[in-house]
């Protein structure tokens, strides 16, 4: 028989490469979708009638719970956050609700509707924050830098006293920046990828970014998502680092990403300091062995070949749309 899966957070990046896997591995596919002004499933459209949508939002228990009920879930991904780290500074406690206190809603909903449905967390390596040591593992120390961070840091202990007081089967996975052509907008890669095509279609003549110094691990949401499967499926909850143990800095990225497109990136950069953060996690590199061995997951594709993916992508679609 098919078995029942409720993501949250499935019109984002992550859920709509989380709903195709489940898909193709027969599950029954459910998804809270939260009521927006505009149209927000431009991720999921091509899915959309293989799906079953729930509205419902994060800051809702009551929605929560109907979720429960009407999906009646074996495995419940929750995805759902206000993800982007800069805005969080702006939104502290709008952030802290969805981000933080959110995860207790999903956990009390599952507790009480679906106690035996295996749970995922969508945890972060923005936990680790300013360097204790690297790489970084699952034993390394929290230090958050941003609302978003304390909001995970806190949804990450949730889910460990959950699991420790109720024995449920709930598995943080931790994982490290990940990228690809559905990436919002506003995250440094995309916004990297999509300015570079700007540029090399005369839209646009410069690109202004923050901090180009600052090292992270980039892998491909694609590979990722597996990884939380495979969390998901193991005989006992845990949690694991999910990264490709490469790091490099913003400005690397650009430079690759500006000459795929045969251009110079020295003649459109400039920083501004508006997008350089309050406080900065300036180094993540992650240690992935734990996955390696215990889920048999690894990476595919590393830094270069997202890179081009990304690039190639944004060149694609606006090509199309001129
Ligand atoms: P996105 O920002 O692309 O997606 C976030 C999802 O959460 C969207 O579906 C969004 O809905 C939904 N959401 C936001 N607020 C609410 C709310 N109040 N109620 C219900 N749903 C809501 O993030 P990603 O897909 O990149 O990331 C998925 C998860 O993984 C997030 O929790 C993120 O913090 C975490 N994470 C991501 C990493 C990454 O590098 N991508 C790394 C580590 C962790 P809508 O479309 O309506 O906005
Ligand atoms: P991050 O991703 O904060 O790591 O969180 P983001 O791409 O926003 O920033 C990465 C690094 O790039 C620097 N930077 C800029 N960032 C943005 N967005 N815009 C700029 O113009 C810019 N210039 C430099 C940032 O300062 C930062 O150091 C992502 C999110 O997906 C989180 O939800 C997730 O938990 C973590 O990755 C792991």
């Amino acid at each position: 028989m098919s078995k029942n899966a409720l993501i949250t957070g499935i019109s984002g990046q992550d859920g709509s490469y989380l709903a195709e896997l489940l898909l193709d591995k027969g599950y029954n596919v459910y998804g809270i979708l939260r009521r927006l002004s505009s149209p927000n499933t431009s991720r999921i459209d091509h899915i959309i009638n293989s799906i079953e949508l729930i509205q419902g939002d994060i800051t809702d228990q009551s929605s929560l719970n109907e979720a429960m009920r009407v999906s009646d879930p074996d495995e419940v991904y929750n995805l759902a956050a206000q993800s982007f780290v800069g805005t969080s500074w702006n939104q502290p406690v709008h952030t802290a609700d969805v981000t933080g206190i959110g995860v207790v809603r999903v956990l009390e909903a599952v507790k009480h509707l679906a106690p035996s449905a295996h749970m995922y967390q969508a945890s972060s390596s923005e936990m680790f924050g300013k360097v204790q040591e690297t790489p970084q593992t699952e034993n390394t120390k929290f230090y958050p830098r941003s609302p978003y961070g304390f909001s995970k840091v806190f949804g990450y202990w949730a889910c460990v006293n959950y699991r420790e007081s109720y024995d449920m089967h709930i598995s943080n996975g931790i994982l490290f920046n990940h990228e690809s052509p559905r990436r919002g907008i506003e995250f440094v890669t995309r916004k990297i990828t999509d300015g570079v095509a700007r540029i090399k279609y005369g839209l646009s003549n410069e690109l202004r970014l923050g901090n180009l110094d600052a090292r992270r691990d980039w892998g491909f949401a694609g590979d990722y998502v597996d990884a939380m499967w495979r969390m998901v499926q193991q005989e006992k909850p845990d949690d694991y680092v999910i990264a490709t143990g490469e790091t490099h800095s913003v400005q690397e990225l650009v430079e690759f990403a500006f000459s795929r497109a045969g251009l110079d990136w020295e003649k459109y950069v400039v920083v501004d300091p508006k997008f350089v953060r309050p406080a900065e996690v300036q180094l993540l590199l992650g240690d992935a062995t734990k996955a390696k061995n215990v889920l048999g997951w690894e990476p595919k594709v590393k830094f270069k070949e997202l890179v081009e993916m990304m690039v190639d992508a944004d060149l694609e679609k606006l090509k199309k749309s001129k």
